[in-house]
């Protein structure tokens, strides 16, 4: 199986985040998780391990506001110049702004801040020196991905990391700057009829929002219910879609400690509403925090219950970009993440 990585995500690596209740943590979306997955990658027989094309911006600039990424292009120099403190300490300082914007009234405002608290929406997506570079490599891996699909008509793997699913056309969050899977569904939508899948714990708000209208790409996400969990505002039951786009988003919001049967059920019931779309393409954002042991999720999904997860997918029959998203148990990622993806192969 063609896999496409690049070692640039490791200039995105933030010193801390901050968790609900205001305490500084390790930042959990952290390069080690690669190191975790390619370790397991190279224990198969069938890892074709590949750096990722440069496709430019313009791939990007299909699914993201242009001066949204502007801002991610110039955040961390506009900071240094900006704060004495950061600029004395880079490797102990991220850009972090501390005010938000409520959309419905707010506009971004020139002042770094003004855009920063407009353009992230919580605490976990730092900006440092490399982070915007990462992110361009980490959206690369899912294009050259797509691309793959497409030309040889079979699934393939991007390694992204940052992961993307949280990040909709102008906004960061949940540690996602560029929404690598919907510029790559995005990309082979072009090509043929698309649907995204996204199996990560968290809901997948940025993919959501950006396809909300359209109804030629269906997105679905299976995830914990928003009632209690991140990203909090989205991810419900009865978020179908909008405008043309009207039955063509769905979520299955779960209970805390969902287990492994009723998440295959649940599983089961997205899958045959793919099976109506009949779409050529699958893109499946693949978080692997459902795990039974992740320090983020609250679900129970074992080791066994990742290779079924992929099989029962795999029997869709379609060519899949599969794209990395979340999961932080990292000493269980690789194993759980090759459970998974074998069926792919
Ligand atoms: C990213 B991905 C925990 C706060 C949650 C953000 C989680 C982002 C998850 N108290 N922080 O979907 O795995
Ligand atoms: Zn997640």
């Amino acid at each position: 199986m063609k896999i496409f990585y690049s070692e640039t995500h490791r200039q995105h690596f933030p010193p801390f985040e901050v968790f609900d209740g205001g305490q500084r943590v390790p930042y959990y979306e952290n390069p080690d998780r690669m190191d975790r997955i390619l370790s397991a990658l190279r224990k198969t027989t069938w890892a074709e391990i590949t750096e990722p094309e440069d496709f430019g911006l313009e791939p990007i600039r299909a699914v993201h506001d242009p001066d949204y990424l502007n801002f991610l292009a110039s955040c961390w120099t506009e900071w240094l110049a900006a704060d004495p403190q950061a600029s004395a300490t880079p490797e102990q300082s991220a850009f972090l702004p501390a005010t938000f914007a409520l959309r419905r009234k707010a506009r971004p405002t020139n002042s770094l801040h003004g855009r920063g608290g407009y353009y992230i929406m919580d605490l976990s997506a730092c900006i440092v020196a490399g982070t915007y570079a990462a992110a361009l490599a980490s959206a690369n891996s899912a294009l050259t991905c797509a691309a793959s699909v497409f030309e040889e008509q079979t699934s393939a793997f991007g390694l992204c990391r940052p992961p993307g699913h949280h990040a909709g056309k102008d906004y960061a969050g949940g540690y996602c700057f560029i929404n690598n899977a919907s510029v790559a569904a995005h990309w082979l939508s072009a090509k043929g009829k698309t649907a995204v899948l996204d199996i990560d714990y968290h809901a997948g708000n940025g993919t959501q929002d950006i396809f909300y209208e359209r109804n030629d790409v269906l997105t679905i996400s299976i995830h914990g219910d928003p009632d209690y969990e991140y990203p909090h505002y989205i991810g419900f039951a009865d978020e179908t879609g909008a405008g043309a786009g009207l039955g063509f988003h769905r979520n299955f919001p779960l209970p805390k400690d969902t287990r492994e049967d009723e998440y295959l059920a649940a599983l089961d019931s997205a899958l045959n509403l793919i099976r109506g779309f009949a779409p050529e393409y699958l893109v499946l954002s693949t978080g692997m925090d459902t795990f039974n042991g992740d320090p983020l999720g609250k679900f129970h999904v074992t080791q066994n219950g990742f290779a079924k997860i992929g099989k029962r997918i795999a029997s869709l029959n379609l060519p899949t970009a599969v794209i990395m998203e979340g999961g932080y148990a990292n000493a269980a990622l690789g194993v759980n993440l090759v459970a998974l993806l074998e069926n792919f192969k």
